[in-house]
């Protein structure tokens, strides 16, 4: 492997604000995946992208994988797997692992990957969060903030809206109430969020402490045609966002 390949990301260059989640069975009919990716990746919007494969075995989502780092590498984009930490561990160590609360644990995560690699959780709750915090991982998804065909059993029960995603963003915090630590933890909004929501969500998960670093989204991307103009649109409004506008 090539020396670059062993060199980690650099934590402090990251541009949450618009993150993609891959998810091929909501492609449009006869729109290629990798194309999809380039063409959402091409105008600098998308900062992050989480492989997303449920149903791959690990030799298919490792050469997936491998063919979207090119992609991401082309246009300086961060990458994450999801799930899989063979896959992940067979990657170079810019490439980092997204888990559930059904996944491995944390520390246990963090423990394989080392100190180095971006290491993501999926969290709905105060609790959650604040695990998360303490157990190593870099980053949150906080959600599902609403319902969503993208992601199997997600149903009205479990959604957490704006209100419940703000609790959580202000945990995540520098110095929240709660035995948050001193250090902030980066977090993106997750479920349901597209052109029309984002902004509203954006705004209502934010507290006088603390806001969302941005958005992940599948479908507002993934099942469009031209998943370029659906990266500007969300990287619009996370910008304007982010001005206070
Ligand atoms: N985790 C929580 S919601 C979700 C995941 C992977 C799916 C988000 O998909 P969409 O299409 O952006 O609602
Ligand atoms: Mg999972």
């Amino acid at each position: 492997a090539a020396a670059n390949d062993e060199v980690p990301l650099d934590r402090s260059k990251l541009d949450y604000s618009v993150y993609l989640v891959t998810g091929r069975e909501l492609l449009p009919p006869g729109v290629d995946f990798f194309d999809s990716l380039e063409r959402s990746l091409r105008d600098g919007h998308v900062g992050m992208v989480q492989i997303r494969e449920k149903d791959a075995e690990t030799g298919h989502f490792l050469e997936i994988a491998k063919r979207a780092l090119d992609i991401c590498d082309k246009y300086n984009v961060t990458m994450l797997i999801n799930d899989n930490l063979t896959v992940a561990l067979s990657l170079p160590a810019r490439v980092g692992l997204h888990i559930g609360q059904d996944d491995i644990p944390v520390a246990q995560a963090r423990r394989l990957l080392g100190p180095n690699r971006l290491l993501g959780i999926s969290v709905k709750s105060v609790q959650q969060a604040l695990d998360a915090k303490r157990s190593g991982a870099d980053y949150a998804g906080v959600g599902p903030c609403y319902g969503t065909q993208s992601k199997k059993g997600i149903t009205a029960d479990k959604v957490i809206g704006p209100r419940g995603a703000r609790e959580i963003v202000e945990v995540l915090g520098a110095g929240a109430s709660g035995g948050g630590s001193e250090t902030r933890m980066p977090c993106v909004l997750i479920g349901g969020l597209n052109q029309k929501t984002a902004a509203r969500t954006l705004f209502g998960a934010t507290s006088s402490t603390n806001a969302p670093d941005g958005i992940a989204v599948i479908s507002a991307i993934v099942a469009r045609v031209d998943s370029d103009v659906a990266a500007r649109e969300l990287g619009e409004i996370v910008s304007r966002f982010k001005l206070g506008l």
